[in-house]
């Protein structure tokens, strides 16, 4: 079925919404939401990002492609929290944010649908959050998990800086990086404990913990 896995592409690539949500509806039907999110939606905004930074396309391209994305994936969102009706228990809180003058989401949303399918109870912060927020959800809920999400060169600092006031606030905690830019070095450089380098690292790092 090449021709609909190109056009997830093309539809993302091109920044067009309603086919977004077309070709996903067509998809389902033979795989599964995470499928479709690992090998179509996370590699057409890949090559996006790429013809972003080598100035192919500008801005509002940009925009309607991260739109597009969103469109599909909201779709698969509604999908597995069908898929997970199941009546469970104790589940394990996490504090989920994408760090301060941050507003890239898609990624930290993946991972909230994914560790909420896999019995999280997902605290999401939003994007752009500051410290102290992050700090006050940790108290509020007493949560043990902090899962901090950064795209870019310039808020690696403010990944820095949160960790830097959660080592002071919160002594218990434990905290999981991911995004991007972001690399085992980094996670290092900024005071995390893991870095994940998608989705299910996630789930699996804080499973263990
Ligand atoms: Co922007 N952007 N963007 N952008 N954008 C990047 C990040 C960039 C790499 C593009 C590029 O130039 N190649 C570049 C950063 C360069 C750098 O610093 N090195 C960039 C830039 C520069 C910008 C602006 C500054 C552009 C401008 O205004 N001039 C601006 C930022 C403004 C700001 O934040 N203050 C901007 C804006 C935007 C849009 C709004 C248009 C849109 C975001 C829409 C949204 O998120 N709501 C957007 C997009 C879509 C991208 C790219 C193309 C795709 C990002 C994405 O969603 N990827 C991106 C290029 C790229 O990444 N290749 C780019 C898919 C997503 C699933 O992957 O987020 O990595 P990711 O998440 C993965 C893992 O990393 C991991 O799991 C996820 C699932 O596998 N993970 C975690 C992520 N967070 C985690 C947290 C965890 C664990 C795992 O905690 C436990």
């Amino acid at each position: 079925h090449n021709e609909t896995i190109m056009s997830m592409n093309l539809a993302i690539k091109k920044g067009l919404k309603e086919e977004a949500k077309t070709v996903t509806l067509e998809l389902m039907k033979e795989k599964s939401p995470l499928e479709m999110i690992e090998l179509d939606i996370i590699p057409a905004l890949n090559e996006v990002g790429k013809l972003y930074e080598t100035g192919v396309i500008f801005l509002p391209q940009l925009i309607k492609s991260a739109e597009a994305a969103k469109a599909a994936f909201e779709i698969l969102q509604v999908e597995m929290s069908k898929q997970n009706v199941e009546a469970r228990t104790t589940k394990t809180k996490v504090v989920l944010a994408t760090v301060y003058g941050d507003i890239h989401d898609i990624g930290k949303n993946i991972v909230k649908v994914i560790m909420e399918n896999y019995n999280f109870e997902v605290i999401d912060l939003g994007k752009d959050v500051p410290s102290e927020r992050v700090i006050e959800a940790v108290k509020k809920h007493e949560v043990r998990i902090v899962g901090l999400s950064a795209l870019m060169t310039t808020t690696v600092n403010s990944m820095k800086d949160t960790i830097t006031l959660l080592r002071k606030e919160c002594e218990e905690v434990k905290v999981i990086v991911g995004g991007a830019v972001l690399t085992p070095e980094l996670a290092q450089y900024v005071g995390a404990d893991y870095f994940a380098k998608d989705a299910m690292e996630t789930v699996r790092i804080a499973s263990s913990l």
